[in-house]
Formats: C-alpha cells, sequence, structure tokens
C-alpha cells in the first residue's frame, strides 16, 4: 500500500484547517482516521502466502503514530503539515497514550515481531486481547508504590483500531459434554454452554517503506444479546461475567496464578483466534489437510497453549477429522516459544477448573496426554524416571508447558544459554524424546522503534556516515567500524549522547522537579522490578558509594546519576520493599550535601515503552545485571547497546551474544557464571554470612537497613537484610557484590579516557544490527514456520 505524499498532505491540511477543537488529540486522530482510511482502501490480502498468525497474551507497542508515519514514509510530511496549521508535532504524537497491554519483555518482543513481519514482507497477524485497562499506572506516594487502572482509550476512542463487529466469535464454556454414537464414530456436544461474544478490533501494523499492511487482532469479550425471557437482574449478571474476561491485564510477567479468569482470558483468545482462522481460511482457500503449508501458528509462552486442544476440537468436533488426522495438522502448524526457566512462571492448571470451565478441552487434553504416555511407555525411553516425569497430567494439575512441547513441532529459547538450559534441564526428558523439536532463536528488537524514532540525531549522524543501506539492513551498522579511531566522528556521538542527555535531563525537571546532573554518567536500570533482575544489588552498590563520599571522597572521581524505572508486581511484596528501599535511599543521597556533585539516584514512576524511548538514547550505562541462568534474554540490553552505552552484566542471555559480538573488551562483565550458580543451587553450598562476615563493605551497607537510619517502612527494610544475609540470598547478590563494585570501578577508570570510551561506544553501536528483530524474524521464517 502507497500513500502518495501530496494526497496525503492535501487531504490532511483540509481537514486541519477548520479542525475543531484545536487540540493535539484531535490532530491526533485526524491524522489516524486518514492513515487508516488509506490503508483500508488500498487493503489487499495476498491469499497465496502462508500466513502467520502470532498468539500472544500481551502486545505492548506503545505508542503507534511515529512508527507508522515512519513506515508509510510520511514522517516529515506530516510534520509539516502539523506546523503549516501551527501545532507542535511532538506535543501531536505525545498526546497518543501508550497501548499498554502487556508487562514487559513478552509483550514488548510480540510487539518488535509485528513490526518486524510487516517490514520483511510476511503475511503475519497478531492476535491479543482488547483489555479495557492495560497495565496499571504506577505512582510513589510515600515512597510505596500505588497503582492506578489504566484507561489507555480515550473518551474519543483509540485512534488507531477499527471494530468489526460482523466478524464477532462465539466463544463457549462449561456446560455437559454429551457423547454420541454416528457409524461407529463418537461424537461430542456441548450442552448449555455459557455463550460469550468475541468482538474482534483490528490495528492496522505498516510494513517499513515496503506497502505490506498486516494486522493486529486485539478480541473484546461481550455479552449474547437479552432474550426476551430473561430478567434484568440475571443479564446484567450474564453481561457483568462476559465483559470481565478482557477487563483487565494480569499485571505479573513472572509469576504463575491459577486464577479462573486468567484461564477463561487464555481460552477466550484462542478460541476466538483459531475459529477466525479457519473461517477465513475455509472461505479463501483449500483443504483442511493443506493447512500447515499455509498457515503458521505461534504460541508466545505458555499462556495460548491451549490452542492445541481446541484447534483439534474444532478439527475433530466441527469438521468430522479422525483424530490422527486433525493431531497431524495441529502439530505440523503449531510451535512454542518459551520465555522462562523461573518455577514460579512455569503455568499449571488446576484439574478441576479446566474440568468445570471447559470440559471437552479437558477430555482432548486428556487423550493427547493418554496418546502420549503410550507412546513413550511403548518406546521404553529409561530416562523418563516415571510417569510423573512426563505426563501432562499429574497430581491434579495440567503443566501447560508439557502440553505445549508436545503439541508443536517446534520449540524455542529466546538466546543460546536460555536455549540450552531449556533442552539441558528444564525440559531435558522432552529433549531426549524429542531432540529434533529443540532450537534457539535469539530475540531482537526493532530498530525502526529504538533507534530511528527513539534516536533520530544518531540516526542522521550514521546515516550521513554510511548511507542509508543500513536502516533495511541493520547489520550494515558495521560499516561504521572504519571510524572507531576518527576523532571528529567520536566527538559528534560525544555530542548526539550528551543532547540526549539534555532532552531526558528537561524532561525529568519538567516532570519531577529533579535536576539531574547533566554530565554525569548516566547510569540506567529499567525493566520489571524482580528479584532476579537485582535492583537491589545496583543499589547495594549506590548505597556503598554513598558511605565512600563521606569517608574517601576523592575515590569518587566522575559524577553518577543512577536512574531506576520499574514496576513491581502489585502482589509481588518484596519487590515492592525494593522499590520503597530505592526511594528513600534516593531522597536521602539526593539531600545529602556530602554527596552533592557526586551521585545522584532517580527513581522514576510509571516507566513505561514512552518514558523508555527517552531514556534509552541517553544512558551511558546499561544495567544487565541479573543473576546468571535467571533471565531468560533481556532486550532492553539490545536497546541501550544499540543508542551506544556500555553495558555492565552477568553472563546471562542475550548479554552472552553481545559479549560475542564486541568481546568482554567492550563490555563490563561480572558475577558468577549460570553453571555455577546452577551448581549452588542443587548443592545447596551456598551461605552468605559467610561473604557478609568477610566483607566490611557489605556489613556496613547492610547495616543500615536494620539500624533506622535510612527513613521510612523499616519493616521493609529488615525484611530485605534478612532475605539476604539470614535467608539464603536467593539471587546470589552478597556472592556477586564484590566482583560487581570492581567492574562499577573500571566503568568509572574508563569514563575518564573519553575517547576509549566513545571509541567503545561506536563499537558496540556498529555490533548491535544482529539484534535487529528483522534477523530474528527471518529465523523464525526460514527455520520455523517455513515462509
Ligand atoms: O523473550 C522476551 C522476554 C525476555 O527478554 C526476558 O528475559 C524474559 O524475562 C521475558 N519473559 C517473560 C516471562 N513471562 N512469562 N511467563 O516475560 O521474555
Amino acid at each position: 500500500m502507497t500513500i502518495n505524499k501530496d494526497r496525503f498532505k492535501k487531504a490532511l491540511s483540509k481537514q486541519l484547517v477548520n479542525a475543531e477543537p484545536r487540540t493535539p488529540q484531535h490532530a491526533l486522530h485526524t491524522i489516524a482516521s486518514l492513515v487508516k482510511e488509506f490503508s483500508e482502501s488500498n487493503e489487499s490480502k495476498s491469499p497465496h502466502k502462508k500466513q502467520v498468525y502470532y498468539f500472544s497474551m500481551e502486545f505492548l507497542p506503545g505508542r503507534f503514530i511515529e512508527t507508522n508515519l515512519l513506515n508509510l514514509d510520511l514522517l516529515d510530511s506530516c510534520k509539516e503539515v502539523l506546523e503549516t496549521f501551527q501545532y507542535e508535532p511532538t506535543e501531536v504524537f505525545q498526546s497518543e497514550l501508550d497501548a499498554a497491554l502487556g508487562n514487559g519483555g513478552l509483550g514488548r518482543l510480540a510487539a518488535c515481531f509485528l513490526d518486524s513481519l510487516a517490514a520483511l514482507g510476511y503475511s503475519g497477524h497478531g492476535m491479543g486481547l482488547r483489555y479495557q485497562y492495560g497495565l496499571f499506572k504506577q505512582k510513589i506516594n510515600n515512597q510505596q508504590q500505588v497503582e492506578l487502572p489504566d484507561q489507555w482509550v480515550s473518551d474519543s476512542g483509540y485512534a488507531w483500531e477499527a471494530r468489526k463487529p460482523d466478524q464477532a466469535i462465539v466463544v463457549r464454556f462449561g456446560g455437559s459434554v454429551h457423547m454420541s454414537q454416528h457409524n461407529d464414530r463418537l461424537t461430542f456436544h456441548l450442552h448449555n454452554p455459557e455463550e460469550i461474544i468475541a468482538v474482534p478490533y483490528q490495528i492496522p501494523i505498516f510494513g517499513y517503506k515496503n506497502n505490506q499492511v498486516n494486522d493486529l487482532t486485539i478480541w473484546r469479550a461481550e455479552s449474547t444479546p437479552a432474550t426476551s425471557d430473561i430478567t434484568f437482574e440475571a443479564y446484567a449478571s450474564t453481561k457483568r461475567k462476559a465483559e470481565e474476561i478482557t477487563e483487565f491485564l494480569y499485571p505479573d510477567d513472572s509469576h504463575y496464578d491459577g486464577k479462573v479468569l486468567r484461564l477463561r482470558q487464555q481460552y477466550f483468545l484462542v478460541s476466538a483466534g483459531i475459529q477466525s482462522i479457519l473461517v477465513d481460511y475455509l472461505q479463501n482457500e483449500g483443504t483442511l489437510q493443506e493447512i500447515p503449508s499455509k498457515i503458521a501458528i505461534q504460541i508466545n509462552d505458555t499462556h495460548p497453549t491451549l490452542i492445541i486442544p481446541e484447534f483439534m476440537r474444532l478439527l475433530v468436533d466441527e469438521h468430522d477429522l479422525s483424530w490422527e488426522e486433525a493431531w497431524s495438522i495441529v502439530l505440523s502448524t503449531v510451535s512454542y516459544t518459551n520465555h522462562t526457566l523461573m518455577n514460579e512462571a512455569l503455568e499449571k492448571w488446576p484439574v478441576f477448573l479446566v474440568k468445570e470451565q471447559l470440559p471437552r478441552i479437558f477430555l482432548i487434553i486428556e487423550e493427547i496426554n493418554r496418546r502420549h504416555c503410550l507412546d513413550v511407555e511403548y518406546r521404553g525411553l529409561e530416562e523418563w524416571e516415571s510417569l510423573n516425569d512426563l505426563s501432562i497430567v499429574t497430581d491434579d494439575v495440567i503443566h501447560m508447558a508439557r502440553l505445549a512441547v508436545i503439541g508443536s513441532h517446534t520449540i524455542n529459547g529466546v538466546a543460546k544459554l536460555h536455549s540450552t538450559i531449556l533442552k539441558d534441564e528444564l525440559l531435558k526428558s522432552f529433549s531426549i524424546r524429542f531432540p529434533e523439536r529443540f532450537t534457539n532463536k535469539t530475540n531482537g528488537i526493532s530498530h525502526r522503534q529504538w533507534l530511528l524514532n527513539a534516536n533520530p540525531l544518531l540516526t542522521n549522524f550514521i546515516t550521513r556516515l554510511i548511507g542509508e543501506s543500513w536502516k533495511e539492513n541493520p547489520v550494515n551498522l558495521t560499516k561504521l567500524l572504519k571510524y572507531t579511531d576518527d576523532d571528529a566522528v567520536l566527538d559528534e556521538l560525544h555530542a548526539i549522547k550528551q543532547q540526549n542527555k539534555q532532552r531526558l535531563a528537561h524532561k525529568v525537571f519538567a516532570k519531577t522537579g529533579h535536576q539531574i546532573m547533566e554530565h554525569s554518567i548516566f547510569d540506567v536500570h529499567i525493566k520489571r522490578l524482580h528479584g532476579y533482575k537485582r535492583q537491589l544489588l545496583n543499589l547495594l552498590h549506590v548505597m556503598y558509594l554513598w558511605d565512600l563520599c563521606h569517608d574517601k571522597p576523592d575515590a569518587i572521581k566522575v559524577p553518577r546519576t543512577f536512574i531506576f524505572g520499574a514496576k513491581a508486581a502489585p502482589g509481588y511484596l518484596y519487590a515492592k520493599r525494593i522499590i520503597s528501599l530505592i526511594t528513600s535511599v534516593a531522597s536521602q543521597i539526593n539531600e545529602d550535601p556530602v554527596t552533592k556533585g557526586k551521585i545522584q539516584v532517580l527513581f522514576l514512576p510509571n516507566y513505561n515503552v514512552s518514558q523508555a524511548e527517552l531514556i534509552i538514547p541517553a544512558a551511558d550505562i546499561s544495567e544487565q545485571i541479573s543473576t546468571a541462568s535467571k533471565e531468560a534474554s533481556g532486550t532492553g540490553n539490545m536497546k541501550m547497546m544499540m543508542n551506544g552505552a556500555l553495558t555492565i552484566g552477568t553472563m546471562d542471555g542475550a548479554n552472552i551474544e553481545m559479549t560475542d559480538l564486541v568481546s568482554t573488551d567492550h563490555f563490563f562483565d561480572f558475577g558468577l557464571r549460570a553453571q555455577e550458580v546452577l551448581a549452588y543451587e542443587q548443592n545447596g553450598q551456598y551461605d552468605p554470612r559467610e561473604v557478609f562476615h568477610q566483607d566490611r563493605r557489605l556489613q556496613k551497607v547492610l547495616h543500615r537497613l536494620v539500624n533506622g537510619s535510612l527513613k521510612g517502612d523499616q519493616v521493609a527494610f529488615q525484611d530485605i537484610y534478612y532475605s539476604l544475609v539470614e535467608n539464603g540470598d536467593e539471587y546470589f547478590l552478597l556472592k556477586d557484590f564484590g566482583s560487581y563494585v570492581q567492574a562499577q570501578n573500571q566503568v568509572q577508570e574508563l569514563y575518564l579516557t573519553p575517547r576509549t570510551w566513545q571509541k567503545k561506544c561506536l563499537i558496540n553501536i556498529s555490533h548491535s544490527g544482529y539484534f535487529s528483530s528483522d534477523r530474528t524474524i527471518a529465523e523464525y521464517a526460514k527455520e520455523i514456520w517455513h515462509l
């Protein structure tokens, strides 16, 4: 789809000339409606291409306006028209609210993948839920996180979506299964189910200057219309029960909680999604048997795993295929990405819940399991220690990862280390049974969103140096390597970083009244708050520097601003306590005259995608300090690398691949290695008290948590102290503290030699093209989806 620039400019001018009201929001809606109108009139399905459906309970795109205009090559034209009519383009763009339909990495990745699918010209479709409330907004009151509802759809509606009631689907819950026999064949019917209407809302996804228009469909739950014999009260309750399915996003990304509403959300998504795919396919294409050559379905973590039994139900119960035929189709169509090794995040559903809510689906899961167990017994695989080790259903719970593995032709992890641990530890028995199914696809990020859009200064500079080709082929960023000894280039690189730091400093000042030291090192730790991501380790180092400011002020040779941005899941008390501690330490350090001009700590509330777009271009240091083996991949690490930050990090997730590219000479690595962590976890020989008693710095820092010298929630601070010193230090903070301090000292030393620092920044940018999600999607397309 090409939108002619002149036609677009004319049409936009015509609408803006008499626009009423003259608000940025109104202008935003005008632009979005025009883009949608143009794209709908040009929409062309590509019926002969294989279609990819990416099922995810979360999509976290942030704002669409700039991405869409950039991809359609209309950004400059649009800015020009806006300025002609005295609008401030940035104000108009920033009036779009973030679509925060995700928690963190998993949803962000899904958004980047949609962008790359379109950019590479594949027919890709996102399938998600239209939560009425997105991820909560975070406020800090009295050093405590307070969660507020996120009404991401404004009163005038969401600018980019189109409601498609004519494509609504019925999803059925509950009821009772009745069996009957016809010509030697058992058939199953659901009696008296609860029926809920799934209404799709479509959001266009544009390819980068290539005419491709894909879509993200988000489904909203609505009740069936009232019948004449239903009472008002009964209908109100039915309506409420239906609508609550898509009322809010579960705000936890690393903890599984077996709530019935979550199960209903998951089934609602997959049932609506796969039914709509089949309706569309059968209208336009060939036979059911040909599906695997025409359709690929990727499930983003185990959350959409019920698509496997639901797809079976449709093929067997509604399309009369034999079990074997149906299974072969499902297995050749579905593939599964795992995003976590954390035990508490692995989904297991109680049998009674699934039986009650989804009785027919439960029977299908049992049948899949029966056949699977028979197969394993038949093969006599000795590696299976017991049936418990392999069965989908054990002790009255359903293991979703096992179901996903058994029903998928390919299973991938999201970074090399993660995929290896997945294969050799977490799903070892399954990788022995199905070795050919396991693979790795290292994550990526959209360089269009995270460099072209977020950092126009750097983008233009790179283009001046090496031309345009890197925009379509980001690996060409390596052409920058020839400038690593060019003083003028390094000066300019430094100047750009400085301008981005000023841009952030101005924003922060306007929002919070904090004056950031613009010439300090911007040391950035932005991600969800979790024990394993170790924001606390960062803070322990900050507190150590605080002591140094008092004891040996000359040791702080370069001023530093520590920037934190993180939301904690509302039910994750420990994470919320860490936020309290960070904000308490921040307020005391920032007021201490001794630290003035040396260190500064900022906790930026309500960290979200739009904030990230401002913070990341301004980062000097990227904190990627998870306990080795715990972070599946990380993608913030890639974004900051691409924007010229240097990373301080453990050998975890995709950090390892970053060091493969730039070598540890250009990366501050520290800490236990994954195998060491796993060994300690198995042999139980780590005792944090030993480290504590040997390290005076740690003693001094940690005593503050229990001696009342910090203002705030003393119970919270004591709890943190005990978790580290007395209760095993689950994430090895004390163990890694010494080497972290050393690595941080190297950061300071290096910053004192600006040329070397800048050179390393340029080397990091040059190699970051590998982490474009275009590379990741090209790998999925070739090796998993066979496009
Ligand atoms: O793969 C995307 C992203 C990774 O970069 C992070 O390392 C990982 O923590 C995150 N995983 C989740 C887990 N959600 N669940 N379950 O968000 O995925």
